[in-house]
This record gives C-alpha cells, structure tokens and sequence, in this order.
C-alpha cells in the first residue's frame, strides 16, 4: 500500500468507541467522511485490558476519590495505534484532551490538517496514569478552563476543527474567508431575512448594494468586537498587521 492510500486519519482511543463519529455523522464532517475526505478509526481501550473483567482503571497511588486509567492497558492501546499510524508511513501526533493542556488554537489546527492525521487519547475518571504521558511524550491540548466527564466531547471538536480544514471539505470559500482581513479578528454580525423582525431593522448598510461600504462596514464591527471582548486577540491583531495604530507610531 503506498503512503497516500488512506486519507488524513483521526486514530481516537477511548472506552467509549460509541460516541465516534456521533455528531460529526450528522455534519459536514460526515458527508466529506462518507467521501473518503479523511478516515476515523475508533480503537476500544477496553480491548487491551488483560484480566477477565477488562479492567482499565484503578485506584489513584496515594489515596484520594476516583480512578485512575492504568498506565499498562492504556499503553497498549497507544502502541495498537502509533503502529497503525506507522503502517500508513505516519508519524501523526499523540494527543491527550486535558483541561491541563495548552489551549487549542486555529494555528495548530491549521499545522494538524496539513499532517497526515493525529491519534487522540480521551481519558476519562480523574485521568491516566501520568507514566504513560511521559514516556510517549504526549501532547496536551485543551479547549478551555473547563472540566467536562472525559475526553471524547473534545476529541470530537478537535477532529471538527481540523477536518472542516481539510481540502475539498468546504467549498473554496471558506478557505478564503481564512486567509482574509478577518484572521485574528472576531467574526462581524451576521443578518438575514427578514429584513425588519420584531420591530429590529438589519443595518442600513447591508440593503445599500455599497459593496466597499459593507466591508468596511463589516471590518470595523469586527474590530470593534475583538477590541471589546478579546484583548488578548485585539492586541496581538493590532501589533501584528500594519494596523492604524501601528502607522501612527512610526
Ligand atoms: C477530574 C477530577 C475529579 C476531582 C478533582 C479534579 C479532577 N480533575 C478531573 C479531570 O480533569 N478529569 C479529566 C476528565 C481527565 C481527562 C479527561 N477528562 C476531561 C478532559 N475533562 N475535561 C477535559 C477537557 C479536555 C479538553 N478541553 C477541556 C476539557
């Protein structure tokens, strides 16, 4: 088989094959699946368990409330995975869904749909043993400051966030939109019919047919957005581009 056979792979390994590809079947990212755009392989940690009541947890060393995921049977399952990976002539990223991880951003989905895939460990109880972290040397990520009751709800936002990215998922548009004025800004308002709706009129603007004045319409609620609920983005934006504040300082 030659190295390009299979698509771009999410290798996901959790107890919970189930959930794959859940909503992502109902979505976008299911029809470019049904299309052979990317392939999903669900690998049951379960199945690497070695006793005959499948155990995949113990308690935590220590002491303390709730399990943790055995450092052996989860380790198993990674090997399962990264030689499947290598099988496809893939060096793909190990990845664990944490709320300890670096939080997820649009660059790094950017670098993941641009590999050859990436194989997702979801955890679940208070985590896995940090052993097998270690000695794969996993990558964390998270979505935010949250804590949800395991991995997969993120796995699955993660493949979403990458697959949409993917070529010939999403018509050309969208890959434009990326590469637009828009990169790094929050999005702008968005209006449809009817043009009046419980007493609400769509901007003025938007009915002129202007089309420079939508844009630039449309730029400046985006910054303005940005500026007012993300400083973090607002300032890395405004450093970063040739903005107005920038020009005024030179
Ligand atoms: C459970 C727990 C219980 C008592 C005290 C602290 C505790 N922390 C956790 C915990 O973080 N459990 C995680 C559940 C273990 C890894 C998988 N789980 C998970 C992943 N929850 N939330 C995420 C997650 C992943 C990505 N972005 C946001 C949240």
């Amino acid at each position: 088989m030659s190295n390009a056979a299979r698509p771009w792979t999410a290798r996901v390994l959790t107890i919970f094959p189930e959930m794959f590809p859940g909503l992502l079947g109902l979505s976008l990212a299911g029809k470019a699946l049904e299309r052979g755009l990317w392939s999903l392989q669900t690998i049951d940690i379960r199945d690497f368990a070695d006793d005959r009541h499948d155990t995949v947890d113990d308690a935590p060393f220590g002491g303390g409330a709730g399990m943790v995921m055995r450092a052996d049977v989860t380790d198993r399952a990674l090997g399962h995975a990264l030689e499947a990976d290598r099988a496809d002539g893939a060096t793909s990223p190990l990845i664990y869904l944490s709320p300890r991880g670096r939080v997820l951003d649009q660059a790094r989905c950017r670098e993941l749909a641009g590999g050859r895939g990436m194989i997702l460990l979801c955890g679940r109880y208070e985590g896995v043993d940090q052993r097998v972290l270690d000695a794969r040397g996993v990558e964390e990520i998270s979505l935010g400051d949250f804590v949800l009751s395991g991995g997969e709800p993120a796995a699955l936002a993660l493949i979403d966030a990458c697959v949409r990215l993917l070529p010939g998922v999403m018509g050309a548009e969208a890959s434009l939109d990326e590469e637009s004025f828009q990169a790094g800004l929050l999005e702008y308002p968005h209006y449809t019919r009817p043009a009046e709706w419980c007493g609400r009129a769509v901007p003025e603007v938007l009915l002129s047919g202007h089309h420079e004045k939508i844009r630039a319409w449309r730029r400046a609620e985006a910054e303005r957005i940005t500026r007012e609920r993300r400083p973090d983005l607002w300032a890395r934006y405004a450093g970063g581009n040739g903005s107005a504040d920038r020009k005024e300082a030179e």
